[in-house]
């Protein structure tokens, strides 16, 4: 059986997304970041960084969430891994990406404009965050000028990946970004993004 470690609330989300989409049977342990849990000796046996998300695949340990939904998606021979090997290769391109260019800058952006008390935010720390992700959505938004999708003619781990990682973007003014906009639309209004936002929401 499957387990995956992390609140909704977190970055697991993309994972249990994922395992939504796959429509594959799953145990969930909603453990917050840098809950006490996390940096005791079971769990960082699990993921020495004590975070989330993490997953068990019987006896299978693995984390980073961008792996974590590869290794899901092509367990599962599903249509959402890329058979063309250059699609899958666009799927690592955007991952690795969205690891590099977009993660650590949104949530540190989404933080200290809207989710910290007031009290909490800097003003230049969200300033410096946004000015990296402007170039990012920019590159994106040329992408999706090419395709409807990232990584072939449908919806990919690709896709879910990227889209999964700018849940803040539903809430951003993205007008700047139309197709960015609309393709991030078009990535959670599927029903199993519904219902991972659902339980985080
Ligand atoms: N690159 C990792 C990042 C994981 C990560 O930073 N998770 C956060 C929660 S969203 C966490 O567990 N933070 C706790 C900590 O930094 O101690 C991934 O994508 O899985």
């Amino acid at each position: 059986m499957l387990r995956i470690y992390g609140s909704p609330r977190s970055r697991a989300i993309r994972t249990l997304w994922m395992a939504l989409e796959l429509g594959i049977p799953y145990e969930h342990d909603p453990v917050a970041p840098r809950a006490p849990e996390t940096r005791q000796a079971a769990f960082l046996a699990l993921n020495p960084n004590g975070r989330v998300p993490v997953i068990d695949d019987d006896g299978f340990v693995l984390f980073e969430s961008m792996a974590i939904n590869l290794y899901l998606a092509k367990k599962h021979s599903s249509l959402l891994y890329p058979r063309d090997p250059q699609h899958e290769a666009l799927a690592w391109q955007w991952s690795l990406w969205e690891t590099d260019r977009l993660d650590r800058q949104i949530v540190t952006y989404a933080n200290h404009a809207m989710v910290l008390p007031e009290a909490e935010r800097n003003a230049a720390t969200a300033a410096a965050a946004w000015q990296e992700i402007v170039p990012a959505f920019d590159v994106l938004e040329t992408a999706l000028g090419k395709a409807a999708w990232l990584a072939g003619p449908e919806f990919s781990v690709a896709d879910l990946n990227v889209a999964s990682a700018l849940y803040r973007g539903l809430t951003m003014d993205l007008a700047r970004w139309p197709r960015l906009a609309d393709w991030l639309q078009r990535c959670w209004s599927r029903p199993a993004a519904k219902q991972a936002r659902a339980m985080r929401e």
